[in-house]
C-alpha cells in the first residue's frame, strides 16, 4: 500500500460522541457542533473545557460533545461563562447560543461580556428565527421575512431592522476576535474552521472576548426544503449579514 493510501484525511473528532443528532434534515447545528468538536481536539482542550449552553435547538450539546457542559438560562450564557472563567482561569470556556438567545433576551449579557473583554469564546448560531419554539421573529429576522409572529413579513417600520451582532461587538474595545462565517458549502466550512480556531486561540492567549457568528439554515421554520434553505442562505442571508473577519487581534 502506498504512503498516500495510508494517510488518514478524515475522521470523527475525538470529542464528538457517537450519538445521532436530533436536528431536522438540513439544519446546520450539526455541522457547527462538529466544527466546535474539531476545534476542541485541535488544541487538545477536551479535559479542560466547559461549554455553556443557551436555550434553543442547541440545548442538547451535552449529548454530542464529550466536554463538561453547563446549561444557562435563556440569554445568560455569557454571564455564566464569565463566572466560570473568572473563578477558574485555567478552564477553556465557550458558549453556544442561538440568535433569539444571544441577540434578544441576552443582548445585555453579550454586549457587556464583550465590552469587559471577558476571556471567553462565543459560538453564535444565527438562523434568523426562533427555531426551537416554532418560528417566531428574532432580532435577526430579515426585512420581509415571514415568521409565525410576522405572517405578512417583518416590517422594519414596525419591527425594527435585523441586528448585525458581529459588527456591533467588533466596535467594543474588549473584543479581540470577531468573525461571521457560514457552513453551507465545503469552502465555507473550511473558512469557518479557520475562524473558530482563531477565536479559540484568542482565549488561549488571553487576548479578550472572541466570537464566531455562524449563519445557519432552519429549513423547518423557513418552510423550505434543505436545498432551498441553502439557496436562501446564499441569496438572502449573506447579503444581509456579510461574511468576514471584523476584528482580529
Ligand atoms: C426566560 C425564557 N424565555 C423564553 C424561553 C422560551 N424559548 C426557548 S428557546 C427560545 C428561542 C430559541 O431560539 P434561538 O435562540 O434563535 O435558537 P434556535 O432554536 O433557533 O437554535 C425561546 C424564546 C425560555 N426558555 N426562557
Ligand atoms: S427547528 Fe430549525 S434550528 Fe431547530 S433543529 Fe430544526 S432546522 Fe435546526
Amino acid at each position: 500500500m502506498s504512503a498516500l493510501a495510508q494517510k488518514q484525511v478524515f475522521k470523527r473528532p475525538d470529542c464528538l460522541k457517537e450519538n445521532l443528532f436530533h436536528f431536522c434534515p438540513g439544519c446546520h447545528h450539526g455541522l457547527i457542533h462538529r466544527l466546535a468538536a474539531e476545534a476542541v481536539d485541535h488544541f487538545a482542550l477536551a479535559a479542560s473545557t466547559v461549554a455553556v449552553i443557551g436555550v434553543g435547538c442547541g440545548v442538547f450539546l451535552y449529548d454530542y460533545l464529550a466536554v463538561d457542559c453547563c446549561e444557562a438560562p435563556h440569554g445568560r450564557a455569557p454571564a455564566v461563562a464569565t463566572g466560570l472563567k473568572r473563578a477558574r482561569p485555567d478552564l477553556f470556556v465557550f458558549t453556544y447560543q442561538g440568535d433569539g438567545d444571544l441577540a434578544a433576551i441576552g443582548t445585555s449579557e453579550i454586549i457587556h461580556s464583550a465590552n469587559r473583554g471577558e476571556h471567553i469564546t462565543v459560538i453564535f448560531v444565527n438562523n434568523s428565527i426562533y427555531g426551537m419554539t416554532g418560528g417566531q421573529m428574532a432580532p435577526t429576522t430579515l426585512a420581509g421575512q415571514k415568521t409565525t409572529t410576522t405572517p405578512a413579513g417583518r416590517d422594519p417600520a414596525r419591527d425594527g431592522y435585523p441586528i448585525r451582532m458581529a459588527e456591533q461587538l467588533s466596535l467594543l474595545p474588549g473584543s479581540a476576535f470577531i468573525a461571521r462565517v457560514s457552513c453551507h458549502t465545503p469552502r465555507h466550512i473550511r473558512q469557518a474552521r479557520r475562524a473558530l480556531r482563531r477565536a479559540f486561540q484568542a482565549q488561549i492567549e488571553r487576548r479578550g472576548f472572541s466570537m464566531v457568528e455562524f449563519l445557519s439554515a432552519c429549513p423547518t421554520n423557513w418552510r423550505l426544503s434543505p436545498g432551498q434553505a441553502v439557496e436562501r442562505l446564499e441569496n438572502e442571508m449573506i447579503p444581509a449579514f456579510p461574511l468576514g473577519i471584523f476584528k482580529d487581534y
